[in-house]
């Protein structure tokens, strides 16, 4: 009896597995129950072992295992069929055609103010300057005491400075480096500082964070033609032999003279535009003979050694190398921006 409801349940149940179609593969999931489930009918029927006479039972207990693979066998055949179906079906939704034109890729390029950066500590390396770091939260005493402007000092609103407290500052300008490595080396010396810096400013050609380049140089003798001369060298290196330089007298407390330096617009290319508010040059650096009292604040004997620095502004620097029409636009981040500098 118990042989025969085996047979019969291994016939019934291989058909109804075999019936199941793609669409409804959900139920062999049911079927999977119905048969091996907690009161599944292989489950309920292998009970029935226990009534089976003794001597029947090997023959009975290697039927129910051979009913039992025979079912399982044809379960992980029809679902590895469902798979392979469901794996083409995606593969065909999914086909990607390769002869379609890519999109490309969007790329930036080095930023105009690293470029600058990099150009320039390559044209002073060459001419025998180390490059040196400082601190862009400053103190009171380096951005400003130590290059001779003291407190209430009206020359300090020439730099409208962010205030940290009392004495401690956003650096307003890299010359507050110049003490620092005054007071730690030995002369003769040549170095240069490229760094941030900060301002309460802001148009076309000024922003609150912007870049400079310091350069100083101790040593005996030092002349404002060899200020002028390097000058002259390092903006020909940069700009191309053909550019216009003008040199102007300036004032700064902590050089004594002190000259300003502007090259010819980028935009209007000296006619005279809004950029240059109608000039033809743009205002690029800062420079001059350190004044004898900063020499001597920062220990050096100011009658062996005298010495010229210069603080060039980069983002200016940038803009007149890529013909950029506002500072501003060093600063958005936006790739297409960046995409024309390459
Ligand atoms: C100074 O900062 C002096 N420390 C330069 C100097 C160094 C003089 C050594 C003598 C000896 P000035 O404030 O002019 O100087 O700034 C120098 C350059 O930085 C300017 O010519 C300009 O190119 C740039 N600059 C100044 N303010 C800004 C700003 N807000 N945004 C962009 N560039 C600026």
């Amino acid at each position: 009896m118990l042989i025969e409801e085996l047979d019969k349940l291994k016939i019934e149940t291989l058909k109804e597995i075999e019936y199941v179609q793609y669409d409804s593969r959900k139920d062999l999931a049911e079927i999977k129950v119905k048969i091996f489930g907690k009161n599944g009918a292989l489950t309920v029927l292998s009970k029935g072992m226990k009534d089976v006479d003794p001597q029947e039972r090997p023959r009975v207990g290697a039927l129910i295992n051979d009913v039992r693979k025979s079912i399982e066998e044809k379960f992980s055949d029809k679902e590895n069929e469902f798979k392979a179906r469901e794996l083409n079906e995606k593969l065909e939704n999914e086909k990607v055609d390769i002869t379609e034109p890519s999109k490309g890729q969007k790329k930036g390029a080095i930023h105009p103010i690293s470029d600058v950066i990099d150009k320039m500590i390559d044209i002073c390396v060459k001419m025998g300057f180390s490059v040196v770091e400082g601190p862009e939260v400053e103190s009171d005493y380096y951005n400003f005491e130590a290059m001779n402007i003291p407190k209430n000092h009206p020359s300090r609103d020439m730099q409208d400075t962010f205030f940290i407290n009392e004495n401690i500052l956003l650096r307003s300008q890299t010359s507050a480096v110049q003490a620092r490595e005054m007071e730690m080396r030995k002369p003769p010396f040549k170095i240069i500082c490229p760094g941030k810096t900060y301002r309460n400013d802001s148009d076309s050609t000024h922003s609150p964070i912007f870049h400079q380049l310091e350069g100083l140089v101790i040593d005996e003798n030092v002349s404002m033609a060899d200020l002028k001369s390097m000058l002259t060298i390092l903006m020909k290196r940069l700009f191309g032999e053909d550019t216009s330089i003008r040199f102007r007298p300036s004032f700064f407390p902590f050089t004594e003279p002190s000259i300003e330096v502007d090259v010819s617009c980028p935009t209007c290319h000296g006619k005279g535009c809004g950029l240059c508010k109608g000039t033809g040059m743009l205002e690029l650096l800062g420079a001059g003979i350190v004044n004898p009292k900063v020499l001597e604040m920062a220990g050096i004997d100011s009658k062996k050694y005298r010495g010229f620095a210069f603080g060039f502004g980069l983002d200016r620097t940038a803009m007149i190398l890529n013909s950029i029409g506002n500072i501003k636009y060093l600063y958005k981040n936006d790739i297409r921006f960046l995409e024309q500098m390459k």
